[in-house]
């Protein structure tokens, strides 16, 4: 089913009358509902610039909540909401401009004055952008029952793009989606315009995601054809007054395959120009374009190193066709090849070594594990290793490695363990977050990345939870120094209900999630043991005969009668020593490397003791179990909820709780099964048996790869 557009779905809802009418999931968290709300504020009427986005969203959903928009006209005596920027006489009037200055024009505040029945409550900003955040921010407030009457509020952003990547390629499939389809409706444009594009700005915007990067990584040249800008400028027009810039990712052979050049080397004249003319063609189609996402020389795409470049050179180059625009370059570090180097190795590398040969405009995107999104990783040893260069996270929303759109996984728990983790290398708490956000180091440009996990699905995101993982993502990099917890308990108010009964249960289940499909999947420090291409379900034995070694399982896994695990000690790869000082030593040592890191860093015995006193086999089996007992306990939490959620939203997490649930149990006995033809030991006792015969599930072939 499509998505109609909010405010058709808004209409119809506001006709309806009940409690819980059946939702499906397509308002996200932008649902003001009238019987949700135990208190309002006592706002009487509303002033400020009322050609604003700000303005009209404020009285776009006031509307809503109470009926009809919020009169322009009241008494002095009653209590007036204020919004605009600085342009506003009455704004300066309350608040300096020097304090809305140093916020900067994303910045806001939300300032309550006066007293008793004569107060003014203030959302005010330098620029139009912070104006937007500032009303999403007071409309949060009011959905989540937060909204006093005498508020006090300065924000900032922490980085200064917030930007998702969309993996969607122009025929409407998306890479790693699954959602549905893309939501650029590429074959429609010019002539039509989806509604969903306002939608998506919009929601983008209410939390604060400032960027998008509307193609695939994997990037076809077409997408810098003439025709394709065109329609690039149509989408970028609508996300526009959401302030969301557009960016696009370039096939590094462009000038050949498009521009039919002889080449693509970065230090041809030619292809310098090239570049140059089509920078200019495209500011010229999109004044505020952003600039590009680059995959280059990366799982066999075209790069600089094609021609003994290196990707410095390659980088630089389109930097320079972008300058005079103001735009920049994301050049990605998601480098390796099949060579004898440990995989978790290579980025660093490759990077390292061209640490300050980068131009100002570019900045490195670097996902946060050194291998790929896996269920947890290590943070990429890059981050406060590069000083001079600047570094931006990639995190993955889309759920490649954690049960797609059918498992339950909060994300914010993991992205946080990753932003907080002290990479020590300018001294103690020198955390990813501060080593990127421009506190430790300063660059001109500070970056967060999220892989989308957006399609045309009428829940938007698959599985409605899946939904506060888009919400998270924009909400940390607005203010990583929130916690996973108050941005799941916000999510949950604004998507189901305030009600305490459902709150706790549900926040405290989301709060578990993420550890418990890590139980499940690859607890230990296990990874990439999954399912040839697909990455779904397990297959630790996946041997193709011909294949890359670091393209299967047991490259990682290396399961033997001795023991378990990758030896990145420095007896082995030594990829701990890519880590700053104590943590190489840290992780280099099996009794102080952390249980959850335990198989990434060592191989360990099958009969080697835990911290908590058991053996390593004892400990797998226990935490697998552990993964299956806590999904079945999701299911129990979800079925209690039942009074609190419209049917439509409660049966579809239910019925995804169930496939939840079975696979957890195929994880288990598939790894477990597999393993203990290594250890040769049983399966303790008090654990559930297996349900399955493992050659059974050796059998099991999904047909994923085309799963969009
Ligand atoms: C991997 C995905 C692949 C992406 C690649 C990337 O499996 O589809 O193209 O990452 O990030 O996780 O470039």
């Amino acid at each position: 089913m499509q998505k109609k557009g909010l405010l058709l779905v808004i209409s119809l809802c506001l006709a309806a009358i009940g409690q819980l009418n059946a939702e499906d999931g397509s308002r996200l968290w932008l649902r003001f509902q009238p019987q949700e709300f135990r208190s309002l504020p006592s706002f009487t009427h509303i002033r400020g610039d009322a050609s604003s986005v700000a303005y009209s969203e404020f009285q776009h959903a006031w509307q809503e909540i109470s009926g009809s928009c919020l009169p322009e006209r009241g008494r002095e005596t009653e209590h007036t909401l204020l919004i605009g920027t600085l342009k506003e006489r009455q704004i300066r009037r309350l608040i300096k401009g020097h304090e809305l200055q140093e916020l900067g024009r994303e910045g806001y505040i939300i300032r309550t004055t006066g007293e008793g029945s004569r107060r003014t409550t203030v959302v005010a900003s330098a620029g139009e952008a912070g104006l937007l955040y500032g009303v999403y921010h007071l409309l949060r407030l009011i959905q989540t029952g937060s909204c006093h009457d005498s508020l006090a509020i300065s924000e900032q952003p922490r980085y200064d793009i917030r930007i998702l990547n969309h993996w969607d390629n122009l025929n409407g499939t998306v890479e790693r989606g699954y959602a549905g389809h893309s939501i650029w409706q590429w074959d429609q444009l010019p002539l039509h315009i989806s509604p969903l594009y306002k939608d998506y700005a919009r929601a983008n915007a209410s939390v604060g995601i400032n960027a998008t990067v509307l193609n695939n990584v994997n990037a076809t040249p077409d997408i810098l054809t003439r025709g394709y800008l065109e329609k690039v400028r149509l989408i970028a027009n609508e996300l526009r007054p959401y302030h969301i810039r557009v960016y696009l990712s370039i096939n590094f052979s462009s000038p050949a395959e498009l521009g039919g050049l002889e080449n693509s080397d970065p230090l041809n004249p030619e292809v310098e120009q090239w570049w140059k003319r089509k920078a200019d063609e495209i500011y010229q189609i999109i004044p505020d374009f952003g600039g590009f996402l680059v995959k280059a020389n990366s799982e066999g795409l075209p790069g600089p190193q094609d021609y003994g470049r290196s990707h410095a050179e390659g980088a630089n180059m389109l930097a320079d066709a972008l300058k005079p625009h103001g735009g920049i370059v994301m050049w990605r570090a998601f480098v390796y090849n099949p060579t004898e180097e440990d995989r978790a190795k290579q980025a660093y590398s490759e990077f390292m070594s061209l640490d300050g040969q980068f131009r100002d405009n570019v900045i490195i995107q670097v996902k946060n594990g050194p291998v790929d999104f896996q269920p947890r990783e290590p943070f990429s040893p890059l981050f406060g290793a590069m000083q001079q260069t600047a570094l931006m996270p990639e995190l993955q929303i889309t759920q490649e490695y954690l049960g797609f759109s059918n498992h339950l996984v909060y994300l914010a728990t993991q992205w946080k363990e990753f932003l907080e983790s002290d990479t020590h290398c300018m001294g103690e708490g020198s955390t990813v977050a501060r080593s990127t956000d421009g506190t430790l180091l300063t660059h001109p440009l500070t970056a967060i990345a999220g892989v989308a996990n957006i399609g045309l699905d009428a829940n938007w995101s698959g599985h409605h939870f899946a939904q506060s993982n888009w919400y998270a993502f924009g909400r940390l990099a607005w203010d990583h120094t929130l916690t996973a917890e108050e941005i799941a308990e916000e999510w949950i108010g604004m998507t189901f209900t305030t009600e305490p009964a459902f709150v706790d249960p549900v926040r405290e289940m989301m709060l578990n999630s993420w550890e418990t499909a890590v139980d499940y999947m690859m607890p230990l420090g296990l990874h990439h043991i999954f399912a040839w291409d697909h990455h779904y379900g397990p297959e630790p034995w996946c041997d193709i005969p011909g294949a890359r070694p670091d393209w299967l399982p047991p490259y990682y896994h290396n399961a033997s009668e001795e023991g378990i695990g990758f030896d990145r000690s420095t007896t082995g790869s030594d990829a701990v020593s890519q880590y700053c000082a104590p943590l190489s030593e840290t992780f280099n040592n099996p009794a102080s490397c952390p249980d959850e890191l335990l198989l990434w860093f060592h191989h360990i015995p099958w009969d080697h003791p835990m911290q908590n006193g058991r053996t390593l086999w004892d400990e797998l089996c226990y935490r697998y179990d552990g993964g299956v007992q806590q999904v079945r306990a999701f299911q129990k939490v979800w079925d209690r909820m039942e009074p609190y959620v419209d049917s439509e939203r409660f049966r579809h997490v239910q019925s995804r709780l169930r496939i939840q649930s079975r696979d957890a149990v195929w994880w288990k006995d598939a790894c477990l099964l597999y393993f203990q033809t290594f250890s040769g030991k049983p399966i303790p006792y008090d654990i559930e048996r297996p349900v399955h015969e493992l050659e059974e599930l050796k059998k099991i072939k999904l047909d994923l790869k085309h799963h969009n």
